[in-house]
This record gives C-alpha cells, sequence and structure tokens, in this order.
C-alpha cells in the first residue's frame, strides 16, 4: 500500500511507516505544497498524512475519493471539508492528547514575554541599542495571582489552566459552549459566560477549534470589552481574531498586549505592524514543535493510517 506525505513527520514515523511495509512517497521542498501538486501527487497513492495547512476541501476529496484514509499532522481539523469526506467514506484520523502541554508552554511563554516585553528587549539588543544601565527601561506587569481567562476550555486549555495555577496562582474563569465539569473540579475552575470572560481576564487565552463560530470571535467590539491593562493570547487558529481589530485595540491602548502564534494569513509578513509593538510577541506557529511531542504525534498518525488501510475504525478519529 501507498501513503503520501505532505511534508516532514517525526523520524519515528517513518519508520514505522516502513516496519508496516508501506512505500512512502514525501514532499520535500522548501515550501508548502500547492493545491493542483496534491491532488496530482495523491492519484495513485492508497492513504495521504496531511502536514500543514493544505486545503482539503471538496474540491481536493472529490478528485482522491480513492483514498482509504486521511491522517492529519494536527489536532485541529479545520483545514478539512468534514461534510464531504463523510460523505465520501474516507476516514479522517487528528492527534488529540500529545500535543497539549507542548502547546499549553508556548501560550505560557508567550504570556511571560508579552508581560516583561521580552521580544522588543532582546530586539533593542541586537539593534544595539543596549547603550547604558536603565533602571527604568520599558516596564512590564506581572501575572503572579492574577486571573486567567480560558475562551475554550478542552485539553489545551486545561494544560494552560494547570501550569498557570501551579506556578502563579492564577485563579482560573473559562467559556466554552457547554460546562467542562471535570475541569473545574481538577482545577477549581470557575464558569463565566463570554462578556464576564472579557471583563474579568487579566491574561485572556484562546484553545478553541476555528469553527463558524469562534471565527472572527475578537473583533473591536470585544477587545473594547477587555480590561486596558490584560494580554490577549492566541495558540489556537490566528482566524478566531480580526488581525486589523486587534491592532486598533493595542493602538488605542483598549488592551495592554497580545501574544501569537497564530496568524491569519500564515506566514505573517515581515512589516506588520504588530511586530514592531513593545507588547506584542508573534511566533510562528510554533505550539507542538519539539522534539517529544512531534514523535508522539507521528506514532498516533501511523496508528491511524495502518487501521484506516485495514478498513479498521481509526484509533483517533476526527467525529
Ligand atoms: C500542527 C497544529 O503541527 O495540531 C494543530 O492543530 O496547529 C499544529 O500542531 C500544524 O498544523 C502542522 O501540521
Amino acid at each position: 500500500m501507498k501513503v503520501f506525505i505532505s511534508g516532514t513527520i517525526a523520524p519515528v514515523g517513518l519508520k514505522q511507516l516502513e516496519e508496516n511495509n508501506l512505500t512512502i512517497t514525501q514532499w520535500k521542498e522548501n515550501r508548502q505544497i500547492t493545491a493542483e501538486e496534491l491532488i496530482e501527487a495523491c492519484k495513485d497513492q492508497d492513504a495521504l498524512i496531511s502536514v500543514g495547512p493544505n486545503k482539503l476541501n471538496a474540491e481536493f476529496l472529490n478528485a482522491c475519493k480513492h483514498l482509504k484514509v486521511i491522517a492529519l499532522h494536527s489536532v485541529g481539523f479545520d483545514q478539512v471539508d468534514l461534510d464531504t469526506a463523510k460523505k465520501l467514506n474516507i476516514p479522517i484520523g487528528n492527534t488529540p492528547g500529545v500535543l497539549s502541554s507542548a502547546t499549553a508552554d508556548t501560550a505560557f511563554l508567550l504570556m511571560l514575554a508579552v508581560s516583561r516585553k521580552a521580544f522588543f528587549s532582546h530586539k533593542k539588543i541586537i539593534r544595539g541599542d543596549w547603550k547604558n544601565y536603565e533602571p527604568s527601561p520599558e516596564l512590564g506587569i506581572e501575572v503572579n495571582g492574577k486571573t486567567l481567562g480560558i475562551f475554550g476550555l478542552g485539553k489545551i486549555g486545561l494544560e494552560m489552566a494547570k501550569k498557570c495555577a501551579a506556578a502563579y496562582q492564577m485563579e482560573v474563569i473559562y467559556h466554552n459552549r457547554s460546562r467542562n465539569e471535570d475541569a473545574e473540579k481538577e482545577i477549581g475552575a470557575k464558569y463565566v459566560s463570554f462578556e464576564e470572560l472579557l471583563a474579568q481576564s487579566d491574561v485572556l487565552s484562546v484553545h478553541t477549534a476555528l469553527t463558524s463560530e469562534t471565527k472572527d470571535k475578537f473583533t473591536l467590539d470585544v477587545f473594547k470589552q477587555m480590561k486596558p491593562n490584560s494580554i490577549f493570547i492566541n495558540t489556537a487558529r490566528g482566524g478566531i481574531h480580526n488581525e486589523k481589530d486587534l491592532i486598533k485595540a493595542l493602538e488605542e491602548k483598549m488592551i495592554w498586549g497580545a501574544g501569537l502564534d497564530v496568524t491569519n494569513p500564515e506566514p505573517m509578513d515581515k512589516n506588520n505592524p504588530l511586530l514592531a509593538m513593545e507588547n506584542v510577541a508573534v511566533l510562528p506557529h510554533i505550539g507542538s514543535a519539539t522534539e517529544e511531542t512531534r514523535a508522539a504525534m507521528a506514532k498516533i498518525i501511523v496508528q491511524n493510517i495502518v487501521e484506516g488501510l485495514k478498513g479498521e475504525q481509526l484509533p483517533f478519529e476526527v467525529w
């Protein structure tokens, strides 16, 4: 059986695919595969491992309906037209759980980087502008004992909440479509309305999936309802905040700062005004990018491919 991989996966995954006697073809160019190239590459394949933001839309799925399984190299599946995949009986696997801690680490890192203006200060050294000892350089703010608001308390949100509660005794509030009572018990998180989340959070961290309900959720009207000294963090999907509105909210000091691991579009343009702001930290979508997590993701992907090719239920299927 033949498997096409549209990017890089951890070596352990390649090894396990070979051990299962699968023939691998891999996209190795130093650029994202285009939609047309992906259709062409999948023509004579039995399965696809989809790495990165390839749009697996109706056009792709209809052109590749012979695929027996698609394994995503991500927990997020907003890039897939699930209705069409279901209609065509193509099972879609993802990688939940194993990347929660690494992604929460990225949110935590951004929270601290923003609160202490770390990226801005780092750039100052690189520019050669660290000339004298300054007792009052750009001052940061502290997160210790403050209120963390989680928008989307699932596996990743829970990890972020636990880290912030343990390290900084932060009080945790959250808003979800439905309550997460297990998490309430586990960390004493308090369920609040979306409006209360905005009004009470000192740090508001986004951990929800990108859906029609969450797309462009954070607009100017929403940022206006946040505290002027609050920090907005997004490690989920760039489409959840409106970037122009975020820039305006920061310029007009509606919020204090922002930390982003996801942007819209990706990659972000190097001249984006966010990159020049003191209270902003941006990372190039590295949420799950650790040796350990990528190895764990690759192992799940192999399980999904192997079971899918046998026609069995995927161990990690998106629906
Ligand atoms: C992926 C992600 O690594 O899991 C997700 O949803 O965004 C990342 O962990 C990225 O999509 C690359 O495949």
